[in-house]
């Protein structure tokens, strides 16, 4: 299988993130693509290949201007008002009481602040994000990785993997959070949809819910979102990902959420799997976009669900038995000691392969 990477992902280099006020070693760090990419390449069976560049146009055919633009100048801005941290992260963000009783019109007519600290919260979701100098450039080839690996699939791989990072599932239209900056996932299906005309699904496996590509194709009926998750009650992000949100408008029907039971094990998770996977194959279409996950495993240290190396082999031998063109983005998996191991027996799973 072809695996669509490129290390100017390690621009976007976080060494810590805030959690609940305090500041913990991040997550979301260099070092997962590259365990990732080691694995892969000590396969022997993957032939690793670089991304090209796709411009903002596809961005922006998801995206609101004015998120690529904050995301743009964001670090500028902070230098410029002498922010002195070596990561930006705000403190203050529109959140829903604010805006209580005001109509929509009046809310969505409220100026952005002209503060960088105000913008941050502006555009974000939580305080986990870290913004670095180079996470901009890096969110921009992530994209371009999801792209390339897009336009592989269309050019007639049956599967290809694209190693995104940052992540891309919990950005919405408007806003960056939850690790992620660029919708990868989403910015792949819009493409898709572009060049082909036809539907696509996007199959979400990562443990948590991926409320920014829910939000972009809400009303959407021509790409649907399925997603298996732990339950929004006991993770992020919390106030999405529930059993009862399935679109609105034409998108009604054509969004679909499984939330797991804590320390749900490989063959709870697959038999919801097979749920999912029986209301893609009903969809009309020819290719799933993957968001791919291995925060699900039992020791990530921030999910809560409890899936097994060998469970994941079996996830991706499921997947491609829809007998579908897959196109597999990387989200999130924190384990470093075993993200490299679980990616490969996934990918090996997909491509029919033992899980060696
Ligand atoms: C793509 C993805 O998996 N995003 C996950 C975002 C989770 N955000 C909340 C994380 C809070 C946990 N912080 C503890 C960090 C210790 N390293
Ligand atoms: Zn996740």
């Amino acid at each position: 299988m072809k695996v669509v990477h490129t290390d100017r992902h390690r621009g976007h280099d976080p060494q810590v993130e805030t959690y609940l006020g305090v500041p913990v070693p991040a997550c979301e760090v260099v070092q997962r693509a590259e365990v990732i990419r080691d694995a892969l390449a000590g396969d022997g069976g993957f032939e690793i290949t670089a991304p090209t560049e796709h411009g903002t146009e596809p961005i922006l055919a998801v995206h609101d201007a004015g998120l690529v633009r904050f995301l743009e100048e964001a670090w500028p801005a902070a230098v410029k008002q002498r922010i002195e941290r070596d990561f930006l992260v705000a403190d203050t963000y529109p959140t829903r009481g604010m805006f209580s009783g005001m109509s929509d019109a009046f809310v969505a007519a409220r100026p952005e602040p002209v503060a960088v600290g105000g913008r941050t919260g502006w555009w974000g979701l939580d305080s986990s994000n870290p913004i670095r100098p180079g996470s901009y450039d890096a969110a921009r080839w992530a994209v371009d990785v999801a792209l390339s690996t897009v336009d592989l699939v269309l050019a007639g791989e049956t599967a290809a993997y694209g190693l995104c990072r940052p992540p891309g599932h919990h950005a919405a239209a408007a806003m960056a959070g939850g690790y992620c900056f660029f919708n990868n996932a989403a910015i792949a299906a819009q493409a898709i949809v572009a060049a082909t005309g036809e539907r696509v699904a996007i199959l979400d496996v990562d443990v948590h819910h991926g409320n920014g590509t829910q939000q972009i194709f809400w009303r959407r009926g021509d790409v649907l979102y399925v997603s298996l998750h732990a339950d929004p009650k006991r993770l992020y992000p919390f106030y999405l990902g529930h059993a009862d949100e399935v679109g609105e408008g034409p998108g009604r029907g054509a969004n679909r959420n499984y939330p797991m039971p804590l320390r749900a094990d490989d063959e709870t998770y697959l038999a919801a799997l097979d749920s999912a996977l029986e209301r893609i194959d009903d969809e009309p279409g020819s290719i799933v976009v993957v968001s791919l996950g291995f925060d699900t495993f039992h020791l990530d240290p921030i999910g809560d669900l409890a899936l097994t190396t060998a469970g994941y082999h079996e996830m991706g031998r499921r997947v491609a038995a829809l007998g579908r063109r897959l196109v597999i983005l990387q989200e999130g998996g924190y384990h470093l000691g075993a993200l490299g191991e679980n990616a490969r027996a996934w990918l090996r799973g997909a491509e029919g392969r033992s899980a060696g």
